[in-house]
């Protein structure tokens, strides 16, 4: 498991009260989308995603998108306890979504790369270092149930 010292935890936390988390949700997801194509498959009911202007301009990723980073918000207000924070999840999409965990890290990294662009020079190397931890502890978590 990730272990995030007392200082990344606060910058995690207070980073996080500055997000737009349904924007940047938006736009993760999106990204996932565009960037590993094969993600595709798990949202063929989503409507038009031929394009990268078809995927970032749909409701539905939007949408799903924002639901997305809300709850990893979960992360945030439980980052001593991931694994029980995201166990419900981790069995939804292990066995009835059947998403392969792999696809966690991918969307961890581009929920990095969106923070970065959105924060810039604020968003500095340690900060970064205390987000990936997370990302990697969450997609941990999500991936604990599978069997
Ligand atoms: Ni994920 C549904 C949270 C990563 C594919 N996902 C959800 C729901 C939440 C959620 C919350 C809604 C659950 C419900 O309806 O009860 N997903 C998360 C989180 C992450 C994540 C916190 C990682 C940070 N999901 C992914 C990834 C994929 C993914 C990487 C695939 C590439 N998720 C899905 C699919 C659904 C889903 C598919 C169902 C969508 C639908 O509405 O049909």
């Amino acid at each position: 498991m990730v272990h995030l010292t007392s200082e990344e935890k606060g910058s995690i936390t207070s980073l996080w009260g500055k997000v737009a988390v349904e924007q940047t949700g938006a736009e993760a997801l999106g990204r996932l989308l565009i960037v590993y194509p094969w993600t595709s498959r798990f949202f063929d009911h989503f409507g038009d995603l031929s394009s990268a202007k078809a995927v970032m301009s749909n409701p539905k990723v939007q949408a799903h998108g924002a639901k997305v980073l809300v709850s990893f918000g979960d992360a945030v207000k439980n980052m001593d306890n991931l694994k029980g924070a995201f166990a419900k999840l981790s069995e939804l999409h292990c066995d009835k979504l059947h998403v392969d965990p792999e696809n966690f890290r991918l969307l961890g990294n581009i929920i990095v790369i969106c923070l970065a662009e959105h924060f810039g020079k604020d968003f500095t190397p340690g900060v970064q270092a205390a987000w990936q931890k997370l990302v990697a502890g969450v997609a941990i978590a999500l991936g604990h149930k599978y069997h």
